[in-house]
């Protein structure tokens, strides 16, 4: 691959709908998205090693799982656009992998040839290796498939491994699984059956670090709340914090306290406010804007400081007023955008950013009123009496699972006109930063059930999981699919792929996705999917109800 030439197919934005050649229609530019490439070559090896030296009894320490998760996080789609952090992670990773070379060879341990690498490591020689390592070092087709539906479920997992980490919450058993997934998806004899176990073993620990992170979450921060919750302003200067990370906002509203300074949520930052710990501070004063992509017009108009713990960020415009006053925290980073790194004592110091705060003036109001939001699963259980005498006397015909991401495609407007269309005895379960497109539109309620019920953020998916597994109970039914319940998820970026990829381990089928299928699930793979779980996508509004709401 020539230095002006890339390929990366990750997102649902991707470039004709088959991959990203010349820039990434995100912002990535060719170099950024290879040394992405070798970065991700590295973690592969990592993990392969590693995996041979579990299976001898020697176990993934810390610093392994931090540089594994980190690195896979930060190729997400979004996350980090800053070559030189990259670059860093890929020289650690090297050392890291030196490391656990020597220890594998001192155990005297037998390392499959393709663990064993050819790679010395050198600087000198990143670009011909990032060249090597690209997507398309796989030429057949539907094995590159399956092993990207496993890597990109993997960094959707280690994005939700972190988080839960932040919060003290780990499982060796997950980072295990990780290297093992990642040691298959090396193998270059890897067959179909085992790669395709792979991404169904990917699901299944989807399904463990969603719930491991409900409990980081919920046990740091309590159980949701049903919360309205303020759009417009005040009059004080604020920072505004995007992003899935709820350690890094706990952490901000503690130092922003008695401060003068107002704290507003932007994007997936948003469900903070439903949790007790944490909407318990009176300067959590909103939630800014929309999802990520309107974040230029959104930025501009804030006036204050933005803290980034999370994807998703889109480069500014070289005029953009906001460009000084950006900040990125863990595995995300942009060039020339200070960095707030974790101190020793795993706390993080955001007094810059307050600085900057006080002297910045109150954002502008860019629209005014509230959303309601909070409908976690304990939240949901609590109303379950009044939730299956509504299934049953038919005053709820139909749940619909609309969660997962937003973006910029006009397609995307099929959501919005759905979420209008839909039979007034239907109610909409959400979670993702996907719920903008309809949580503004005041869709009425059901004997007092909202219509849009919020779980919260993408992960919380797990939340639906959860409920639905607890009408198949009430109702005593043997298989979840008899439940009224249609999943319309819709898709952009790697956390969409593991929330996928768990609920298909859940069983649940009949999944339509949109608001197009993904570049990197090739026709043999598909159609895998579609005869095993009945996966498929999008129509037209009137004909999806048609198919899907009203039989
Ligand atoms: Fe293209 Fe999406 Fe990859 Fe960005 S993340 S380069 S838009 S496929
Ligand atoms: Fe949104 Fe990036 Fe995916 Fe967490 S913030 S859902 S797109």
């Amino acid at each position: 691959m020539s230095e002006n030439k890339m390929f990366c197919y990750q997102c649902q934005e991707t470039a004709k709908g088959t991959g990203c050649i010349l820039m990434g229609v995100c912002g990535k530019k060719p170099e950024t998205a290879r040394w992405q490439d070798l970065l991700l070559s590295v973690v592969r090896g990592v993990g392969t090693i590693q995996h041979e030296l579990t299976k001898a009894g020697k176990s993934c320490d810390e610093q392994v799982t931090n540089f594994i998760v980190d690195a896979l996080f930060s190729t997400i789609t979004n996350a980090n656009f800053d070559d030189e952090a990259i670059l860093k992670k890929v020289a650690n990773g090297v050392a890291i992998k030196k490391v656990l070379m020597d220890i594998a060879h001192d155990k005297g341990l037998t390392l499959p040839d393709y663990a064993e690498t050819k790679w010395a490591g050198d600087k000198a020689d990143y670009a011909a290796e990032a060249n090597r390592q690209s997507i398309l070092r796989n030429a057949n087709v539907d094995l590159r498939s399956l092993k990207e539906l496993t890597t990109l479920g993997l960094k959707g997992m280690a994005a939700y491994y972190e988080h839960a980490a932040r919060l003290g919450k780990k499982d060796q058993e997950i980072v295990d699984f990780m290297c093992e997934a990642l040691s298959i998806i090396t193998n270059p004899n890897a067959e179909m059956g085992e790669l395709l176990d792979n991404v169904m073993k990917t699901g299944k620990y989807g399904v463990n670090v969603m719930a491991l992170l409900d409990a980081a979450n919920t046990e740091a921060f309590g159980n949701p709340e049903v919360t309205s919750v303020n759009i417009g302003v005040g009059k004080n200067p604020g920072i505004l914090i995007s992003g899935h990370d709820l350690s890094d906002i706990k952490q901000l509203l503690e130092q922003t306290e008695g401060t003068g300074i107002d704290v507003y949520t932007h994007s997936e930052m948003l469900p903070a406010h439903y949790y007790p710990e944490l909407k318990k501070y009176k300067h959590l004063v909103g939630n800014y804007g929309n999802a990520w992509w309107k974040q230029k017009e959104e930025f501009a108009a804030f006036n204050g400081p933005i803290v980034f713990t999370t994807n998703c960020i889109v480069p500014p415009a070289p005029t953009a007023n906001y460009k000084d006053r950006v900040f990125t925290t863990n595995s995300t980073g942009y060039p020339g955008w200070k960095h707030i790194a974790e101190g020793a004592d795993g706390k993080k110091d955001f007094s810059e950013v307050i600085a900057l705060a006080k002297k910045c003036e109150a954002p502008q109001e860019i629209e005014t009123g509230s959303i309601v939001g909070g409908f976690a699963h304990a939240q949901v259980f609590a109303l379950a009496d009044k939730v299956v005498d509504a299934i049953k006397s038919g005053a709820i015909r139909k749940f619909v699972v609309m969660a997962g991401c937003d973006g910029r495609m006009k397609s995307r407007s099929y959501y919005e006109e759905f979420a209008k269309a839909l039979p007034k005895d239907t109610v909409i379960l959400t979670s993702g930063c996907a719920k903008y497109k309809y949580n503004k539109l005041n869709l009425g309620d059901i004997g007092g059930i909202p219509r849009v019920l919020d779980a919260g953020q993408c992960n919380d998916s797990y939340s639906w999981a959860v409920v639905a597994l607890k009408l198949k109970e009430i109702f005593e039914l043997n298989d979840i699919n008899d439940l009224p319940i249609f999943f319309n998820i819709s898709w952009y970026e790697q956390k969409a792929v593991i929330v996928l990829l768990a609920l298909l381990s859940l069983g649940v089928k009949n999944i339509h996705i949109g608001p197009t299928l993904p570049a990197f699930v090739s026709e043999g793979v598909l159609k895998v999917l579609v005869e095993t779980f009945g996966l498929g996508t999008i129509t037209t509004v009137e004909e999806d109800i048609e198919r899907f709401v009203k039989q």
